[in-house]
């Protein structure tokens, strides 16, 4: 069947979700599959939050990448408007700190020689 060739370019192709689609996709389901667990369905308590942490950022290859400082000022900074429970916006604020502390622990020592380590 000629539509169903991974090269066709029609609109068929939409059928198969992107690798940062799904990774989108993840990053909700994550949330929503933790935050549902008691009354207040879409925040985070401290309970729900540590269950995530533990089940979901447990792996050493995960932790071998990103230094632990990171991951503190991540934990630290995550309830932005201090109500003690983490909403989607202040999780997702918290994913991107984890990912540009892998993308930087990635990438150390690679490339971009001569230019300073800047802030972004
Ligand atoms: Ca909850
Ligand atoms: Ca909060």
């Amino acid at each position: 069947m000629a539509e169903l060739q991974p090269n066709f370019t029609g609109p068929i192709v939409k059928y198969s979700m992107s690798r940062l689609e799904k990774a989108i996709v993840s990053m909700v389901e994550v949330f929503e599959g933790y935050a549902t667990k008691d009354d207040k369905n879409r925040q985070l308590s401290g309970t729900e939050l540590a269950e995530l942490m533990k089940k979901e950022l447990a792996s050493p290859e995960f932790h071998g990448k990103v230094e632990p400082a990171v991951l503190q000022e991540a934990m630290t900074n995550l309830d932005k408007n201090h109500d003690g429970e983490i909403n989607f916006r202040e999780f997702s604020m918290f994913l991107a700190t984890l990912a540009r502390g892998y993308y930087r622990a990635r990438n150390k020592g690679k490339g971009n020689k001569g230019k300073p380590d800047k802030p972004e």
